[in-house]
């Protein structure tokens, strides 16, 4: 089976190091490793990549449609903005879930559309970190393992 591609936008490298009130104090290596946890207890694997730039993240879509089998998304502030990454996740074929550590419609109006919700296949926001686990453990279930 291929990796589950595990994506992380714009200043998620800063997770753990600023706003821990919004976002926790978890690092971004933190998520890695419960994303890897999670999908080795299921019997898959992961490939963790985070940018801050809107084509890498593209990029890794692209080739996810040959060497991925789903794909976990937190799209930063790109959520919020960009139907250049909701066009590329439209042309992956399979699970598309898309998680934010904060409850995206508990915050400002201009958090509270997503492009990328256009296209995933489910939405977790609010739950922490956790919501990266259970993204995994959705898309594995999407996958029929
Ligand atoms: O709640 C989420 O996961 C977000 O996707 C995080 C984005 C924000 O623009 C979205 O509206 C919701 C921002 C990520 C910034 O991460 C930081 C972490 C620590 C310190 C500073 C920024």
């Amino acid at each position: 089976m291929k990796p589950i591609l595990v994506l992380n936008g714009p200043n998620l490298n800063l997770l753990g190091t600023r706003e821990p009130g919004i976002y926790g104090h978890e690092t971004l290596a933190d998520v890695e490793a419960l994303c890897a946890a999670t999908a080795t207890a299921a019997g898959h694997t992961v490939r963790c990549n985070q940018s801050n730039r809107e084509y890498e993240l593209i990029d890794w879509i692209h080739a996810a449609r040959a060497d991925a089998a789903a794909i976990v998304i937190n799209p930063g502030a790109f959520t919020h903005t960009s139907v250049a990454l909701l066009d590329a996740l439209s042309a992956f074929e399979g699970p598309v879930i898309e998680v934010h550590i904060s409850n995206i419609h508990k915050r400002e109006p201009f958090r509270h559309h997503s492009y990328v919700s256009g296209r995933a296949d489910a939405v977790i926001a609010g739950a922490g970190v956790q919501g990266y686990a259970f993204a995994v453990m959705r898309a594995v279930r999407l996958l029929g393992a």
